[in-house]
């Protein structure tokens, strides 16, 4: 008995692991379409679909060349030549090249085989207030797509109206953004060789986020009633993400 409740814990912490995974970073992909061996598509910018891409520091770009054609992808521009930054060298048809940009600026990029195939990709410092302030919206930021997705705006308005409107909530959020980066940076590197996961992660925290929105909806002025809440949410995701399971599965047992 002792081993199974050690086994639950066990994959409880990894389950909460797995929700930090999807923090970090984000996957964006780029296409080489069909026909750009020839020219034309830089009439459109089209060459690379799309153009220009917008990510955050830490983000991924995944190209994938869906031509018949050889194409690369070569940090640089035609008329300099490639600036040694990234080089995908030849890649065929379904085949993918990827880079993770580590430090913000413009990159331009284009094709060595067919100069006139250019693209762009941003990289921006993600606004550091959101990842100081908000562990939870970070989370929801990664996983949902959008600082302005619904699950991230219900974050945001707990946080800020609720928890840090007293001392126990804001103690609580201090403490809990210390124990979250301590150890994420690491995590998020694996999350990175796992580009199924984070739809995985969405599925698995959709019943938690939805348990918090019951917060937005209640009176929590003094101290205990934050303490009251918490401990009350914490206990309601405990038994959906683990006694619900559990039970299932030590029923399951017992008609074996
Ligand atoms: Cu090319």
């Amino acid at each position: 008995m002792n081993l199974t409740i050690f086994s639950i814990f066990v994959l409880f912490t990894i389950f909460m692991v797995g929700i930090v995974l999807a923090v970090f970073s984000d996957t964006f992909g780029v296409l080489i379409p069909e026909g750009t061996s020839v020219r034309g598509c830089e009439t459109t910018d089209e060459c690379y679909i799309p153009f220009g891409v917008k990510i955050d520091v830490g983000d991924e770009v995944i190209w994938t060349n869906v031509d018949m054609a050889f194409h690369t992808v070569t940090s640089g521009n035609p008329t300099d030549g490639p600036d040694d930054l990234f080089d995908s060298g030849m890649f065929k048809i379904d085949e993918q090249f990827s880079h993770k940009f580590e430090e913000s600026g413009n990159f331009d990029y284009f094709c060595t085989l067919h100069p006139w195939m250019e693209g762009i990709i941003v990289v921006q410092v993600p606004a550091e207030d959101v990842s100081e302030n908000g562990g939870g919206c970070l989370i929801a930021t990664a996983t949902y797509g959008s600082e302005l997705a619904p699950q991230v705006q219900q974050l945001r308005e707990l946080r800020d109206n609720k928890l840090l409107q007293t001392e126990t909530g804001s103690a609580f959020m201090h403490g809990f953004n210390d124990f979250y980066y301590s150890f994420s940076p690491g995590i998020a590197d694996y999350e990175r060789e796992n580009p199924y996961f984070k739809e995985t992660v969405k599925i698995a925290i959709t019943p938690m986020i939805s348990s918090l929105s019951i917060l937005n909806h209640v009176e929590m002025e003094t101290d205990a009633e934050v303490l009251g809440y918490g401990i009350s949410l914490i206990l309601l995701n405990f038994g959906m993400y683990v006694g619900i399971p559990a039970i299932v599965v030590l029923g399951i047992r017992k008609k074996i």
